[in-house]
């Protein structure tokens, strides 16, 4: 498998949880590499760009006005598969669902309040990444 890029939220109900250490070891625990990392505070418009996918979703106002409710750490993860690898650390999007061990499964407080988001595929890693980042912030 290739090596990827993939863009990782560290969400409110965790930073604020101070659970951030935590989190990022489970992901270099599971072979993935920081190489951009930075703590923001989002606005709700910048959170509803970010999720304009979900723009349709009964939940995407709740969405927006959570994301923006304390601070982000926003990251660029990199790593063989990484972009399927994140995923299967976060575990499934509803807590209750999430594997034994992940990081949704340990820390997540609800479907809408689960700790992290992840890219799901190459073209929206590629998209989120440059959302955040500019290309001299990628430090591989
Ligand atoms: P994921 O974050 O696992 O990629 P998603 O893309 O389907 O999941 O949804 C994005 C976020 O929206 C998700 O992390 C939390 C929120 N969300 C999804 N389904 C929800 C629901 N049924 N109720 C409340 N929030 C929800
Ligand atoms: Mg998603």
């Amino acid at each position: 498998m290739a090596v990827e890029r993939t863009l990782s939220i560290i969400k409110p109900d965790a930073t604020e949880r101070n659970l951030t250490g935590k989190i990022v070891a489970k992901f270099e625990d599971a072979g993935l590499r920081v190489v951009a990392s930075k703590r923001i505070h989002l606005t709700p418009a910048q959170a509803g760009q970010f999720y304009a996918v979900h723009a349709e979703r009964p939940f995407y106002g709740e969405l927006c006005e959570f994301m923006a409710s304390a601070p982000v750490v926003v990251q660029v993860l990199e790593g063989e598969g990484a972009i399927s690898k994140n995923r299967e650390v976060m575990g499934a999007t509803n807590p209750a669902d999430a594997a034994e061990g992940t990081i949704r499964a340990e820390f997540a407080k609800s479907v809408g309040e689960n700790s992290v988001h992840g890219s799901d595929a190459p073209e929206t890693a590629k998209e989120e990444i440059a959302f955040f980042f500019s290309g001299l912030e990628l430090v591989g």
